[in-house]
C-alpha cells in the first residue's frame, strides 16, 4: 500500500484548506482528513474522513497502521482566547497531541511531522517591531506557552532522535471558506463577514492595534514549500517566524469601505486586547526566505478583493 499522509484537525480553519491542497497536490486517496467531530460536506465528499481524537495515542497509531500514514500533519489545537477560558484543557490538547505524533516519529512509524506554532510564543518582553527568529520569549498566554514549550519539544526530538519534524509560526490567517474559531486575531475575519452581512462591526480590539497577518493562500503555500523542502535545508526544528502584512483593525476597516464605502467600524476592546498587546506588530521572517524560499503573495488590498468577491459569491448562493 502507498504511504499516506494524515491531518489531525481537518475541519479547523486551516487544516480544511490544507487538506483539499493536498488532495489536489497528491492525490484524494492519499489524504485522510480526521478530527474529532464531522467537517463540512465539501471535505468530507472528498476523501477518506476519520473520526479522531488528537489526544488519544491508540486511535491515533491505529488510524496510522490502517492506512500506512507516513506523514502526519497535526493542525488540532485551542487557540488564545479560548485556551485563556480553558487553561487545562488547551495544555492537555496542545501538549499531548504532540506527545503523540513526535513519539510516533521516535519509534519510526512515521517519517515527517508538520506541527504548527504561532505569534503567540511572543510576549510582552520581546521587541515588537520586526521581531527577530531568536529572541526573548515571554508568553503571557496559556496558549502561547503550549507553542512555546511545544517548539523545544519539536527541537529537542530531533536533536535527539532525528526526528524530521518541521514548523512555522503561524501570523493571524485571514480566510473566507470556513471560520476560525478561539483566537485573538479572528476579528479580521469577522470583519468581511459582517460588513457584507451586516454593512458594520464592533471590533473587539482597539483601532490601532497592529498584528502580523497573512491570508489562508499564503499559509498553505508556506505549509506545502517548508515540508517540500530538502531536509537539509530546514535548519531550525524549533519553528520558523513567518511573516506577510501587518496592519491595524482602523487599516483593514479603511481597505473594506473602498469596496463597501457605508461600511462603518466601532470598538470595544475585551480581554483579547491584553492578549493583542502582548504580541508583535510585525516579524522577521528571513530565516525561512533564506531556508526554504518563503515569499508572500498577498497584501492588504489584494486580500481584501478577494475576501470580498468570495463572501459576496458565498452569501449570494445562501439568499
Ligand atoms: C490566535 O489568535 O490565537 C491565532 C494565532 C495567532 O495563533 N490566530
Amino acid at each position: 500500500m502507498n504511504s499516506k499522509v494524515l491531518i489531525i484537525g481537518a475541519c479547523g480553519q486551516i487544516g480544511s484548506e490544507l487538506t483539499q491542497r493536498l488532495r489536489q497536490l497528491y492525490g484524494a486517496d492519499a489524504v485522510i482528513a480526521s478530527d474529532i467531530r464531522q467537517c463540512n460536506d465539501e471535505l468530507m465528499d472528498s476523501g477518506v474522513f476519520e473520526i479522531l481524537d488528537a489526544t488519544d495515542f491508540q486511535g491515533i497509531k491505529s488510524c496510522v497502521e490502517k492506512y500506512n500514514v507516513k506523514t502526519v500533519y497535526l493542525m488540532a489545537a485551542l487557540l488564545s482566547a479560548t485556551g485563556e477560558k480553558f487553561p487545562e484543557k488547551a495544555w492537555d490538547l496542545n501538549m499531548n497531541s504532540l506527545f503523540h505524533v513526535l513519539n510516533l516519529a521516535k519509534d519510526g512509524i512515521i517519517d515527517k511531522v508538520f506541527w504548527p506554532s504561532s505569534i503567540a510564543v511572543f510576549g510582552p518582553t520581546t521587541p515588537q517591531t520586526y521581531t527577530p527568529q531568536h529572541t526573548t520569549m515571554e508568553p503571557t498566554t496559556v496558549y502561547g506557552i503550549t507553542k512555546q514549550v511545544g517548539e523545544r519539544w519539536c527541537e529537542y526530538y530531533h536533536n535527539k532522535y532525528g526526528v524530521d519534524v518541521r514548523s512555522i509560526r503561524y501570523p493571524g490567517i485571514i480566510s473566507w471558506k470556513t471560520m476560525p474559531g478561539g483566537g485573538t486575531t479572528d476579528y479580521a475575519v469577522e470583519i468581511y463577514h459582517k460588513a457584507i452581512k451586516n454593512g458594520r462591526y464592533e471590533c473587539f480590539l482597539s483601532k490601532d492595534t497592529e498584528l502580523p497577518m497573512m491570508f489562508m493562500e499564503d499559509a498553505i503555500d508556506a505549509t506545502v514549500n517548508i515540508m517540500q523542502a530538502e531536509s537539509k535545508n530546514i535548519k531550525i526544528r524549533s519553528s520558523y517566524n513567518l511573516a506577510a502584512i501587518s496592519f491595524t483593525p482602523s487599516q483593514i476597516a479603511k481597505s473594506i469601505t473602498f469596496h463597501i464605502p457605508d461600511f462603518k467600524m466601532s470598538y470595544t476592546p475585551d480581554f483579547r486586547q491584553a492578549i493583542a498587546d502582548s504580541w508583535p506588530k510585525s516579524i522577521d521572517a528571513s530565516k525561512a526566505r533564506e531556508d526554504w524560499g518563503w515569499n508572500h503573495r498577498y497584501n492588504l488590498e489584494t486580500m481584501t478583493d478577494e475576501m470580498i468577491r468570495q463572501l459576496k459569491m458565498k452569501y449570494q448562493e445562501n439568499i
